[in-house]
């Protein structure tokens, strides 16, 4: 009986795990995304890895969130016709590639008066110990904006020798 307890959490710790693994991030925390925020100080000391995801907070219709692809569209606010805003107020966005990345809100003025903007550098996703890093898994999801969500061997295991210690 104390055997299919054990088997039973650990067969939930497993399902559970890459939500604990995969972090989102509230941009601005309780303050959303909005005007007159300091987002460089927001970001400053977190990590963001390649899987985790950003979350954009904001009434539907007073801003958007534009992804630009360089400092400088980025310095200058320069939103391309080509990139498509996202603009539902709950956007959430997982990140895929490691590297620089950008965003800004493309309303009129917001970016470049209000300093809605926000610069990460995102790191590539956590290595697991157990089976080492797959480069085909790598350039498979490149180009993708669909990012799996893979297990991490050791932190379940970790997680199932908790549950042991709870459990005996
Ligand atoms: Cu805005």
């Amino acid at each position: 009986m104390k055997a299919f307890t054990l088997f039973l959490v650990l067969a939930i710790a497993a399902t559970l795990a890459p939500s604990i693994l995969a972090k989102e991030f509230l941009v601005g925390d309780s303050t959303g995304w909005t005007i007159n925020y300091d987002y460089e100080s927001w970001a400053k000391g977190k990590e963001f890895h390649v899987g985790d995801k950003l979350v954009f907070k904001y009434p539907k219709g007073i801003h958007n969130v534009i992804r630009v692809d360089n400092a400088t569209a980025y310095e200058k606010c320069l939103v391309t016709t080509e990139t498509e805003a996202l603009s539902s107020g709950n956007d959430v966005i997982t990140l895929t590639t490691p590297g620089k990345t950008w965003y800004i809100c493309g309303v009129i003025r917001h970016c470049a008066e209000g300093e809605q903007k926000i610069a990460i550098e995102v790191l590539p996703k956590k290595l697991s110990s157990g089976s080492g890093p797959s480069p085909s898994t790598t350039s498979a999801s490149k180009g993708s904006s669909f990012a799996p969500t893979h297990h991490d061997g050791w932190m379940i295991a970790i997680f199932g020798i908790l549950v042991m210690i709870i459990i005996v």
